[in-house]
């Protein structure tokens, strides 16, 4: 942690309690007139820090910046008799090509699971088939490196479990409805508000690491986004009409991550299922989906315990469909 850190982190830790120049010179390790100048710098880069000759001083609000210290500050505690696996090494970048790039890189480099890489914007996100994810200032950008004792073949559960913890943490920081779309859509008032891509490295046999990325629309104006993508896309400001911070709901995405992950270590992918599909929408109903190389019609049965939807063609054929994309035939 820099001085700058430091000085916020001890802030923090006090919260609405006034510290004395004396108290954080002492603490800090550097004299009262630093401490001055610091406070002086916070300022000017968003904190609002009430200074007071008597008292000293106090934070009153800080800017929406991710930092991995204040994460784990809200990560703790809720957890010290089951001790969290996501989230034990975090890190943080400005900008960064994408998150799950870089998640690769540490998956190979023997980063442990749970790592999570974040970052304040990506310039070349990336969604499913080579697709791009529109990553602007504002969102929530991560990937977390798992290393589950599965086969390749049920990596695609891993890809609903996060689905579901995403939905799971977006209902409880919004207190409203959100879903599901197979496989890999979050839904929020019938739109896009998040996505899903997960990648992974494996042997035949065998997954040597797993990159769990999943991006969600926070704070973004949706003018951002080309008319195309705008139409189907939502963002949780839309939602609630005024900006929120990303801590809060990082903090509840990792908690229910946590929880789900290991819900489906320890008891098997049949929790994780029945949860996706009390969440998911346009099962039972006709859809068109589109895969690499066909697209099918029929009504959308469910998912087998694989994750795969299952399809009823017109003839009565039933197809099982590993990935591809879904819209609901009106
Ligand atoms: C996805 O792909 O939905 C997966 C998105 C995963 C993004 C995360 S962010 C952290 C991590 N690092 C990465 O590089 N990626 C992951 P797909 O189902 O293929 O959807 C992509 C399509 O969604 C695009 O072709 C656009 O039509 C649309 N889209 C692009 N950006 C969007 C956004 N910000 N919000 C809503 N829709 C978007």
């Amino acid at each position: 942690m820099d001085l700058n850190e430091r000085i916020i982190d001890l802030m923090k830790r006090n919260k609405e309690i006034f510290l004395s120049g004396e108290t954080m010179s002492k603490e800090i390790g550097i004299t009262r007139s630093a401490v001055w100048k610091r406070v002086r710098d916070l300022r000017t880069r968003g904190y609002t820090i009430e200074a007071s000759p008597s008292k000293g001083y106090r934070l009153l609000s800080a800017p929406d910046i991710l930092s991995a210290q204040e994460i784990k500050r809200t990560l703790t505690g809720a957890c010290h008799k089951n001790p969290l696996i996501i989230g034990k090494e975090i890190h943080v970048f400005q900008a960064i090509d994408s998150t799950n790039i870089k998640g690769m890189e540490l998956g190979e480099r023997g980063s442990p699971e749970g790592t999570i890489v974040l970052t304040e914007t990506q310039t070349n996100g990336k969604g499913r088939l080579g697709r791009r994810w529109i990553s602007p200032e504002g969102n929530i950008y991560l990937s977390i490196i798992l290393r589950p004792k599965i086969l390749p073949s049920e990596a695609p559960l891993i890809t609903l479990m996060a689905a579901v913890a995403s939905a799971s943490a977006l209902r409880k920081a919004l207190n409203t409805g959100v879903n599901i779309k197979w496989p890999n859509d979050i839904i929020l008032d019938g739109k896009k508000v998040g996505g899903i891509l997960t990648e992974m490295n494996s042997e035949t046999d065998r997954i040597n690491y797993i990159v769990l990325g999943i991006g969600i629309n926070v704070n973004m104006d949706l003018s951002i986004l080309p008319p195309d993508v705008r139409i189907t896309a939502t963002t949780i400001k839309e939602k609630i009409g005024s900006d929120i911070r990303r801590t809060e709901i990082l903090s509840l995405l990792i908690k229910e991550l946590d929880r789900w992950y290991k819900i489906f270590l320890n008891e098997g992918p049949g929790p994780v299922l029945d949860e996706w599909r009390g969440l998911s929408q346009g099962i039972g109903k006709k859809v068109k989906v589109t895969s690499l190389d066909s697209v099918i019609e029929g009504l959308a049965e469910g998912i087998d315990d694989y994750g795969r939807l299952i399809v009823r063609l017109e003839g009565g054929r039933v197809e099982k469909v590993v990935s591809g994309d879904v819209t609901v035939i009106k």
